[in-house]
């Protein structure tokens, strides 16, 4: 059993689907404004390490937009908690380049153990309007293959995107040791 410190419940179903054996803890631990994702976590689960006794993980996810040169990139949530999808889709207006990618880096531990991480991307593109129920966050303006991320099922989700890259790369390593 892995213990999944998030406050996104969204993430956790995620990685449930994929891992089965996990829990959520919304312990909570410092996200450090950092220039990466790797940055982000690796300060995180060092904090998580010593709050749970068992193994441990977090996951720091952004959207990245071409056009914009990588914003929201680090500042993602913030980013949606204030503009939000629309924000986003005005600031797009009239550009043509609708290409981005999602990135995951999920950080593992267990104790005595150094932490360990891995990685996810998505590529895909920012859409017109909003569209979908599904998912979190970004996903009903995000698509691949005319399809917005919030217009998937969790399992189609997750074997395609970032955040089901980084589980899967998990449960290999998990796996193979
Ligand atoms: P934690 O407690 O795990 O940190 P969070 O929602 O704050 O949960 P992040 O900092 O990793 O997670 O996410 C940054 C922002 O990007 C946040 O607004 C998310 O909603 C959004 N986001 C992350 N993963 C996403 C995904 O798979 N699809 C759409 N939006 C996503």
């Amino acid at each position: 059993m892995i213990y999944f410190v998030t406050g996104n419940r969204g993430k956790f179903e995620e990685a449930k689907g994929i891992l089965g054996d996990v829990e959520q803890r919304n312990v909570g631990y410092t996200e450090i404004q950092a220039d990466s994702l790797e940055e982000v976590a690796a300060f995180g689960i060092e904090e998580v390490k010593e709050k749970l006794d068992g193994p441990v993980m977090i996951e720091d996810a952004g959207l990245f937009i071409e056009s914009l040169k990588g914003f929201p990139g680090v500042y993602s949530a913030y980013i949606f908690d204030t503009i939000g999808n629309e924000g986003i889709l005005r600031l797009m207006d009239g550009i043509e380049d609708r290409r981005a990618v999602f990135r995951s880096v999920l950080g593992y531990a267990e104790p005595g153990m150094e932490p360990i991480f891995f990685r996810g991307e998505l590529e895909g593109e920012i859409t017109a309007e909003p569209r979908g129920s599904g998912g979190f966050g970004y996903d009903p303006i995000f698509e691949v293959g005319g399809k917005t991320i919030a217009e998937m099922e969790i399992a189609e989700k997750n074997e395609i995107s970032h955040r089901g890259a980084s589980i899967c790369a998990l449960e290999r390593w998990l796996a193979s040791r």
